[in-house]
């Protein structure tokens, strides 16, 4: 349970997640062990891809390629923050690499995550309800710049009714848009999103990989059985290794283990 002090350590990452949609926290990964984190990502990649075509792509859940990533995903500032805006009880509804190559282009694709995306199948039709039903995190492994991919973000995009997807809305998600930056941090840090926040990947024309990992929170009553890459599962060899307050944000992902947070 939060305490009055790490309450107050978030206060102005909150207000501002609130205010503007967005917020940047730093030093999540610490300095001295987002190297071998990084290492992990960028290594299991090519083994997740390559377990997914020979069993199946829905097969395994990618977290399971990356325990000492795992290891973070309950940082006590981080589940703070997400808590007061998504309530007390969250869990993880999607986890995918997000490893830009260097030299990649990209023309802008603007969108709102789930269940906001509304080029996907299962999510909230216009207008979004003034509700935050999902928290989108971007887990800078190497340092986010303008020169190798930061995220483009529109800030206070989160309470804009239209949407760059929206048929009707006339904005077009392949556009610069007005008022768009590019998130920017140190390795270690998390870009906090609130999911409707209108965000885009961004071309990385630097010489280095941009790496990263997102991941997406929900309320514990948001529906998340969804077909997919996301619902895949964990092996419960793997899983019961996760520390006690991550096997709590992807229990409903563990392969045969009885359930014991939610009950
Ligand atoms: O990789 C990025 O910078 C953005 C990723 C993104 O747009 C997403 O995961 O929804």
């Amino acid at each position: 349970m939060e305490t009055d002090n790490a309450l107050e350590t978030v206060e102005p990452y909150v207000r501002q997640l609130r205010e503007e949609g967005w917020c940047v926290l730093d030093g999540v990964i610490p300095a001295d062990v987002v190297g071998e984190v990084r290492e992990e990502v960028e290594t299991s990649e090519a083994d997740y891809n390559a377990f997914s075509k020979e069993h199946g792509r829905w097969e395994r859940n990618v977290i399971s390629f990356m325990p000492k990533f795992a290891e973070h995903l309950a940082n006590d500032r981080l589940l703070t923050t997400i808590r007061q805006l998504l309530g007390t009880q969250v869990r993880i509804s999607q986890t995918e690499y997000k490893i830009r190559p260097p030299h990649y282009e990209l023309v802008r694709a603007y969108h709102s995550d789930f269940p906001y995306d509304l080029n996907q199948k299962w999510h909230i039709s216009q207008p979004f309800p003034s509700a935050v039903i999902g928290i989108t995190t971007l887990w800078m492994l190497s340092e986010f710049t303008t020169e190798n991919g930061g995220t483009w973000i529109v800030p206070k995009t989160h309470i804009d009714l239209r949407n760059p997807r929206g048929k009707e809305d006339g904005i077009g998600d392949r556009n610069p848009l007005d008022g768009e930056m590019q998130a920017i941090g140190s390795a270690g840090s998390v870009l906090i999103m609130d999911s409707r926040i209108w965000h885009s990947n961004a071309e990385n024309p630097s010489a280095g990989k941009r790496t990263a990992v997102v991941v997406r929170y929900a309320p514990w009553w948001l529906n998340l059985e969804l077909f997919g890459v996301n619902t895949a599962t964990i092996p419960g060899e793997t899983f019961d290794k996760f520390p006690e307050d991550v096997r709590l944000l992807y229990e409903h992902r563990a392969e045969s283990r009885e359930p014991t947070v939610w009950i």
